[in-house]
C-alpha cells in the first residue's frame, strides 16, 4: 500500500538531509517532487495543487519548531497536511448495548460491500456489540448465499426472506433484531456497474423505510479517482455518513483514501486491508500519514526522546562516560529512560528507513531489558558503583535477589566490563581501530 508513493516522499526527505537550512529555492525544488509523487499516486489534480500551496505556505512561514533539521521540519509539515487532508471530523460508528443502531451498505458491484457486512459485525462484535446482517441483494442469484455463508463462518445470524422486495426483508430483519435485543443490524444492497435510477430507487425507498443510523458508501480503493468520482455522485443522490476504502492491501496507489474527504467532505470511516474476516481497520488519520511517509514517525520519536531524557543529566553521564566512570548506576538511569519511550519494538519502529523495513509481526523482546534491570536492581549502591568488588558470594546473592540465573549475571558483568572497555578506547581517541568485528573507520 503506498508504497510507491512512500519511496518518492522518502526521497524528497533524504535530498533535503545534507540541507543546513530550509531556502526558498530547497523548498520550490522539494514541493515540485511532492506534487509529482502525489499525482502518481493519483490523487485528485486540485487536491494536489491546494496541497502544496498550504505545504510551501508553511514551509516558508518557518513555523516550525527551530531544532529540527530540513528533512525533519517538511516531513512534520507534510505530515500534518496528509492528516488535515483525511480528517475524519471525529466521525465515529457509536454504538450501544441497550440500543439498536441500523448500518447500510451501499456502493458500485464488486466493491466490497457483502465483505464489509460481515467483517464490521465481526469487528464490533469483539466489542461486545450483539450484531446481525440483512441480505437485501435480491439481484445476484449468489448474493444471499454469500451473505450466509460469511454469517455462518462467524457465527452471526443473516436475515433473509425468499423475495424480491427489500421493504419486506428489511422488515422481517427489524422484528428479528427487536425480538433478539440485537444492537447492530447491518444491511446488505445490491451493486450495480454503474449507477442506474433503478438501484438508487431501491436504495432510497429502503433508506426512507429503515431510516439507518448510518450510510456506508463502499469503494474499492484499485478503482482510484474513479472512486472518488462514484462516491460523489453516490454523495449527491443519497447523502451517505462515511467511506470504507476496501482493498487497499492492494496495490492501491492511495489516490482514493487521500482524495475522498476533501472531494466529497465526507470522511473515511473504515479501510479493508485483506480478504479476511479480520481485515478491516478503524481508519485513523494520523496512522494512515504516518504510513504513507514510510519512514516511521520521525516525530513522534522526537517528542518522546525529548519528553524521556533530561538534557542536563545526559550532560554529565556524557562526562562520566569520557572519564571512564560510568558505573551500573548510570546504566540503570540510562535503561529507565529508555523504558519510559516505550516499549523497544515500537521504539525501533519510528526510526526512519529502518522502520518501514520490518516485518509488520516483529516482537521485541521487552523482558531482555527488565531482566538487567531486576539484576542491577539486586545490586548494593556499593557494587553498582564498584562492580569489580562483585564475586563468587555476591553473585549467589543476587541471583537470588533478582530470580535470574547466576550466568546471566556473569554475562551482564562481563559485557558492562567489555562496554567500559569500549568507551575508553573512544576517550582515548582510538575509536573502533583495531577491535575485532568493527569497520575501521576514523573517529574524530
Ligand atoms: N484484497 C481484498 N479483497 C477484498 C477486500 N474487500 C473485499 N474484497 C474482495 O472483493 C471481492 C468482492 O467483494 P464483495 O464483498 O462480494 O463485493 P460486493 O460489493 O458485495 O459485490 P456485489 O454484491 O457484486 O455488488 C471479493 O472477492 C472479496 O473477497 C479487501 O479489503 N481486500
Ligand atoms: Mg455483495
Amino acid at each position: 500500500m503506498f508504497s510507491s508513493l512512500s519511496e518518492k516522499l522518502d526521497k524528497v526527505f533524504r535530498n533535503l538531509k545534507g540541507k543546513g537550512y530550509l531556502t526558498e529555492q530547497n523548498i520550490k525544488d522539494s514541493m515540485r517532487e511532492i506534487r509529482l509523487a502525489l499525482l502518481e499516486a493519483d490523487v485528485n489534480f486540485k487536491i494536489v495543487k491546494n496541497f502544496i500551496v498550504e505545504v510551501e505556505k508553511r514551509a516558508l512561514g518557518q513555523e516550525v519548531m527551530k531544532s529540527l533539521s530540513p528533512g525533519q521540519q517538511v516531513v512534520k509539515i507534510v505530515h500534518e497536511q496528509l492528516i488535515d487532508l483525511m480528517d475524519t471530523d471525529g466521525f465515529e460508528l457509536k454504538v450501544y448495548n441497550n440500543k439498536l443502531i441500523k448500518v447500510m451498505m451501499v456502493g458500485l458491484q464488486g466493491s466490497g460491500k457483502t465483505t464489509a457486512c460481515a467483517k464490521l459485525a465481526s469487528l464490533y462484535r469483539k466489542k461486545g456489540i450483539k450484531p446481525m446482517m440483512v441480505a437485501c441483494d435480491v439481484y445476484r442469484p449468489a448474493a444471499i448465499d454469500q451473505l450466509k455463508i460469511l454469517g455462518k463462518q462467524i457465527d452471526i445470524p443473516v436475515i433473509s426472506e425468499d423475495s424480491k422486495d427489500v421493504i419486506k426483508i428489511a422488515d422481517s430483519a427489524l422484528n428479528a433484531a427487536f425480538k433478539d435485543m440485537s444492537n447492530l443490524l447491518i444491511f446488505d444492497t445490491a451493486g450495480r456497474l454503474h449507477i442506474d435510477t433503478e438501484m438508487m430507487d431501491e436504495v432510497h425507498r429502503l433508506k426512507n423505510h429503515i431510516k439507518p443510523d448510518y450510510i456506508f458508501f463502499v469503494a474499492d480503493a484499485m478503482t482510484g479517482q474513479d472512486a472518488v468520482t462514484v462516491a460523489k455522485e453516490f454523495d449527491d443522490k443519497l447523502s451517505f455518513d462515511a467511506v470504507i476504502l476496501t482493498k487497499l492491501d492492494g496495490d492501491a496507489r492511495g489516490g482514493a483514501a487521500l482524495s475522498i474527504k476533501a472531494v466529497t467532505g465526507k470522511p473515511l470511516a473504515f479501510v479493508g486491508v485483506g480478504e479476511k474476516i479480520s481485515d478491516l481497520e478503524i481508519f485513523y488519520p494520523d496512522r494512515m500519514a504516518s504510513r504513507i511517509l514510510g519512514m516511521g514517525d520521525v516525530l513522534s520519536l522526537i517528542e518522546k526522546a525529548e519528553e524521556a531524557i533530561d538534557a542536563e543529566a545526559e550532560a554529565k553521564l556524557a562526562k562520566k562516560m569520557l572519564k571512564n566512570q560510568f558505573t551500573f548506576n548510570d546504566f540503570l538511569k540510562q535503561l529507565q529512560s529508555i523504558k519510559k519511550m516505550g516499549p523497544l519494538d515500537s521504539i525501533i519502529r519510528m526510526i526512519p528507513g529502518l522502520g518501514s523495513k520490518l516485518p509488520a509481526d516483529l516482537k521485541i523482546d521487552d523482558n531482555a531489558l527488565k531482566h538487567v534491570e531486576a539484576i542491577i536492581q539486586s545490586m548494593t549502591d556499593k557494587e553498582r558503583e564498584n562492580p569489580q568488588i562483585i564475586n563468587g558470594s555476591r553473585r549467589l546473592r543476587i541471583s537470588k535477589g533478582c530470580g535470574r540465573s547466576v550466568m546471566e549475571i556473569n554475562r551482564l558483568l562481563r559485557q558492562f566490563e567489555d562496554m567500559k572497555k569500549m568507551m575508553k578506547r573512544f576517550s582515548s581517541g582510538k575509536g573502533m581501530k583495531g577491535i575485532k568485528g568493527m569497520p575501521d573507520f576514523p573517529m574524530d
